[in-house]
């Protein structure tokens, strides 16, 4: 099928065809009926097949025969068995993305975590912390194949319940942002707006001309596994309080969200209660990144929820919110100009409490290789390839700063396993008490984060955009 054929199905059901009832998705289960002490989960990869509309239905790897995979739904430090059972040919790895456990269950191979292997199964065994949204994905290498690693439909939220969970809200959903069928392109892809307006101190004076190598794209996209229009609406009454946990499993690109007439209350991000609370217009997710939402609905009617650029919002991404009592074609309004700015979100730095101030430096600079590897682009850490022997060797109880130098045309989202990073300073403006696991450090932008040296082991670092981790992006961190 061609684009414009998908396109025109979506468009219809979203102009107001009869919708086909869908079976209610497991995923979307409110949180009351969730078994919260449940302390005994299973993984079956396998195939599965994912109907993003009607006649659109792709064919994929996943867990538990959906996806997203199940929510998996875990109590704080209340120790889990994750029983991984791996029904392909291929070795495979289950990362617990913003979790803080030991180097041989965190699911990455860079770490020493034992593969799954291919017809066997393996069991993770961890005791979950911190509370908050965390996800749970595959860590394979893609190279060249685009239907291995991030590109399949291993991925799945994992929520990690606190003694305290208010829940002050009439509804919850769970939304990963995804696109699907990736393919090799040399245009350049970037729908970046944000980068504009950021300082680009890192900006060489002399910039590299040599042709960019070839990049992954993708024109089709889905909210969960439903383009736009093709899934069931979230239906509200006005008046609700509607919390929202967003997920950017893209494995590609950055993604905007917008809901017209409404605004994002934001309390957390990578699943970390933030200090300062704050209402936007436009969402930004990096790939890998958490945004928790709460909306209250006061502008009854039917509207989409997506991206604000039309090609992406138009090929899937994207949901309807439909007040009761409403009739009428889902309504889509640009959304005002908006900035995404972490340090919106944070405290001054005088009033960092209980924290010790950094004593160490690192600093990491990223630049790009143009076809550094035939026809793909390569990425180096420091000028050197992974895996940076004694480059990062981290004294245990030791707070550190470490600086991200982005020599490159791109805005990388930058993650660090098995630790939390607080933002000290971004786009040139200091900051504090945005904890995060996944920062987008903006084209030609630095970045500095804090973290205290305290989960002994291997600790991997990489951008989370599939094709630049496997191509050079990343570096191994240890302990001495
Ligand atoms: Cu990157």
């Amino acid at each position: 099928m061609q684009r414009r054929d998908f396109l025109k199905i979506a468009g219809m059901a979203a102009a107001g065809a009869p919708l086909a009832a869908q079976p209610q998705q497991s995923f979307l289960r409110p949180a009351a009926s969730q078994d919260i002490a449940k302390t005994d989960f299973t993984l079956q990869i396998g195939p599965v097949t994912v109907e993003l509309a009607p006649n659109r239905i792709l064919s994929t790897i996943g867990y538990n025969g959906t996806c997203p995979g199940p929510l998996l739904r875990m109590k704080e430090g209340v120790p889990v068995t994750v029983n991984v059972v791996n029904n392909t040919d291929v070795p495979e790895f289950v990362h617990f993305h913003g979790l803080l456990i030991p180097s041989d269950v965190d699911g990455s191979e860079e770490e020493g975590t034992p593969p799954v292997p291919p017809h066997g199964s393996r069991k993770y065994q961890f005791t979950p912390t911190p509370a908050g949204t965390r996800w749970y994905h595959t860590h394979t290498m893609s190279m060249d194949d685009l239907h291995r690693g991030s590109f399949t439909g291993m991925f799945g939220f994992l929520v990690v319940e606190g003694a305290n969970n208010p829940g002050q809200y009439d509804q919850e959903h769970y939304l990963a942002l995804r696109d699907w069928e990736p393919y090799f392109t040399n245009q350049n892809m970037d729908t970046d707006d944000l980068d504009a307006v950021w300082p680009q101190p890192e900006k060489p004076s002399v910039l590299d001309t040599r042709p960019a190598g070839i990049e992954v794209a993708s024109d089709i996209y889905s909210i969960n596994d439903k383009a736009l229009g093709a899934g069931e609406p979230i239906r509200v009454k006005r008046g609700d309080r509607v919390m929202f946990h967003f997920l950017n499993a893209s494995a590609i690109e950055n993604r905007h969200i917008a809901l017209p007439g409404h605004k994002f209350n934001i309390v957390a991000l990578d699943g970390n209660p933030v200090p300062t609370p704050a209402a936007m217009d436009v969402l930004m997710l990096g790939p890998g990144e958490r945004i928790d939402a709460w909306v209250e609905m006061n502008q009854p009617g039917i509207w989409i929820m997506g991206a604000p650029e039309d090609p992406v919002r138009e090929g899937g991404l994207g949901i309807v919110i439909e007040y009761a009592g409403q009739q009428r074609t889902p309504q889509w309004v640009a959304p005002p100009k908006s900035v995404w700015d972490y340090t919106i979100f944070g405290k001054p730095p005088s009033q960092l409490t209980g924290q010790s101030a950094p004593t160490e430096k690192l600093d990491m600079i990223f630049e790009k290789v143009p076809r550094g590897e035939g026809k793909f682009n390569t990425f180096t850490v420091n000028g050197k390839r992974y895996p940076h022997e004694q480059e990062f060797v981290l004294k245990q109880g030791t707070r550190y700063r470490l600086t991200f130098h982005n020599r490159t045309d791109d805005a990388h989202p930058l993650h660090l396993h098995r630790h939390q990073l607080e933002i000290a300073e971004i786009y040139g403006k200091p900051t504090s008490g945005v904890i995060k696991d996944t920062v987008v450090v903006p084209t030609y932008g630095r970045a500095s984060v804090d973290f205290t040296a305290d989960q002994p082991g291997l600790t991997l670092f990489h951008c989370h955009i599939q094709q630049h981790m496997d191509f050079g992006f990343k570096a191994l961190l240890r302990y001495a």
